[in-house]
């Protein structure tokens, strides 16, 4: 049986249990998992910025079992020319994604996963934000006046 290559893209940014449960999924689909990962100038062109740079998502994902190979992902365009080039047999993203990717079944097979519920970067990056210091003053401050107003209100009462 021919080995079967499983293709996937992602900017894996504050690397979590939802990236993890995806890699160990394609890892059991296939033979060889190549995983392209997003480029921070890439990323800003999607009007993305990541905490972590390009070079160390890439090196965390590199380290995944199950991973054998990481390709720099610059473009939307280069899918086309990966899965030729590493002769992908089966081109995978989270669900999130479903249908965007249609296309590419001229030349290989495509497959949605359902995503892991109730984590991802966008939210751990609000909860960072949430606790910069600007924001923990406004809280303290708003916390002082709750304060305030229940001492008041038990004066009254
Ligand atoms: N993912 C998941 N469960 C989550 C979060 C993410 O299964 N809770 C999956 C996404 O569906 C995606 C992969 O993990 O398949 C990487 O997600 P992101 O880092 O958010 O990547 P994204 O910005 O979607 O980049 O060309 C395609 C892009 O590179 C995809």
């Amino acid at each position: 049986m021919p080995d079967t290559t499983v293709l996937t893209y992602g900017t894996f940014d504050l690397f979590h249990i939802g990236h993890l449960n995806l890699l160990q999924r394609l890892s059991d689909l296939g033979d060889r998992l190549i995983v392209g990962v997003s480029t921070d100038e890439f990323n800003a062109g999607k009007g993305k910025t990541s905490v972590v740079s390009y070079e160390d998502r890439a090196a965390i994902v590199g380290a995944i079992k199950g991973v054998d190979l990481v390709i720099p992902e610059n473009s939307w365009d280069q899918k086309e020319r990966d899965i030729r080039e590493h002769d992908v047999d089966l081109f995978v993203m989270g669900d999130d994604w479903t249908g965007r990717f249609d296309d590419l079944r001229e030349l290989c097979q495509v497959l949605y996963l359902p995503r892991t519920e109730g984590v991802s970067s966008t939210n751990i990056k609000q909860m960072l934000r949430a606790l910069d210091p600007q924001h923990l003053a406004e809280m303290q401050e708003a916390l002082g006046v709750m304060g305030r107003l229940l001492s008041h209100y038990q004066d009254l009462s």
